[in-house]
């Protein structure tokens, strides 16, 4: 064998906190306070709650759609964290908590869980687009909306997320690649949550690692541990900075679990997953690793968390019940709210047909 084909090296993984709450790496330390440390804490259990909360809700078919993210808090939270209002979040399916922090209400994700058609308008100066159900639409979309952030010179960058799965679609290429060949501010999010429903990650990708796709587009990769919360902070963070700085995309492979089933839509992980790999990433888990570095510094206090989970359970109440008051959503609504301006004249013959069937 010659030594014409060469080999490209492994991305490491950053970590900075291990699985005992230990720092790893000191030198990498974000400048977070005491207090901005113990939010990114409260959210990753207000969204545990809220999610085990949304998980019964779909069961009860008080909700729609419902695709759980317990295990994911730490690179859902912790990249969400870095961005600034003025940011663009393009989200799946199953990034309802960055959409709620970036300013989504509660109550507006039900909705759109549910299908109604209010839950796909974002709230005016909220910059979130709804979130994509076809696999890998939102990495084109938000290398056109990096795109069109440059070319009205903003200092935002815009953020989207996949899964590994959705790394094997075409327009996850074209995405990432027209991102590199424009320099657009985009930072794209990939949770390597290990399935793809029941695909696991080896059937998915001979690639090493998805970080390594950044490779082929010219763009920077990392790899980073994506129930680390701290390691995806300052990764994003990084990213951000180099985005608004013209430095070009960045593409994040956040290696997670997610602990329960795929979506509320009859998936059973029992089926593809063994007990064995259940335990070895419940040790991994990134609310008991943060929870134990927090503890070390004297900064978190079980009140407190007992506080947050009652806080998340009311929350949820109040929002299920604003959603429910809503009227429910009829056929005219959705030919309505498809098109921003005027209607096609063959939809506007079916809107009358429908309103009068409707008005009957
Ligand atoms: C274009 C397209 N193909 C197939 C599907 C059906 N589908 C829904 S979720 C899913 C798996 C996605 O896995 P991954 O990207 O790893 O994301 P995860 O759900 O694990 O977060 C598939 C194939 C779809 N929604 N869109």
């Amino acid at each position: 064998m010659s030594h014409l084909f060469q080999e490209i090296n492994d991305f490491e993984t950053v970590q900075l906190i291990n699985e005992k709450g230990e720092v790893l790496q000191n030198d990498l330390l974000p400048a977070l306070s005491d207090k901005e440390l113990q939010l990114l804490m409260e959210r990753m259990i207000y969204i545990r709650t809220i999610d085990q909360r949304c998980i019964t809700l779909s069961r009860q078919g008080r909700l729609g759609f419902y695709a759980p993210v317990s295990g994911q808090e730490a690179t859902m939270i912790g990249t969400q964290y870095v961005l600034e209002k003025e940011d663009w979040i393009l989200p799946g399916y199953r990034d309802l908590p960055q959409m709620l922090y970036q300013g989504v209400p509660l109550y507006q994700l039900f909705l759109w869980s549910m299908g109604h058609h209010k839950g796909g308008r974002m709230p005016e100066g909220v910059n979130v687009m709804p979130p994509q159900i076809i696999i890998g639409a939102q990495i084109i979309q938000a290398a056109g909306v990096g795109l069109g952030l440059k070319k009205r010179k903003k200092d935002n960058v815009v953020i989207t997320y996949t899964g590994d799965g959705g790394t094997s679609q075409g327009d996850f290429y074209e995405g990432i690649n027209f991102a590199g060949v424009f320099n657009t501010p985009t930072i794209f999010v990939v949770q390597n949550n290990q399935y793809a429903i029941s695909t696991p990650f080896e059937k998915q990708t001979a690639a090493k690692s998805i970080a390594h796709k950044s490779v082929a587009a010219g763009i920077k990769g990392v790899r980073v541990d994506g129930m680390d919360i701290l390691a995806t902070y300052v990764v994003a963070k990084e990213a951000r900075e180099r985005a608004i700085s013209s430095d070009g995309p960045t593409l994040i492979e956040a290696v997670n679990y997610r602990y329960g089933p795929h979506s509320t839509s009859g998936d059973d992980p029992t089926i593809y997953r063994n007990e064995q790999l259940e335990k070895e990433w419940a040790k991994k888990d990134p609310i008991i690793r943060f929870r134990l570095f927090l503890e070390k510094k004297g900064l978190w206090a079980k009140e407190r968390e007992l506080q947050i989970i009652e806080q998340a359970k009311e929350d949820v109440k109040f929002a299920i019940k604003q959603a429910e008051s809503e009227s429910k959503t009829n056929v005219s609504n959705l030919i309505e709210n498809m098109y921003a301006e005027d209607l096609p004249y063959n939809l506007k013959e079916q809107l009358h047909q429908v309103k009068e069937k409707e008005n009957r």
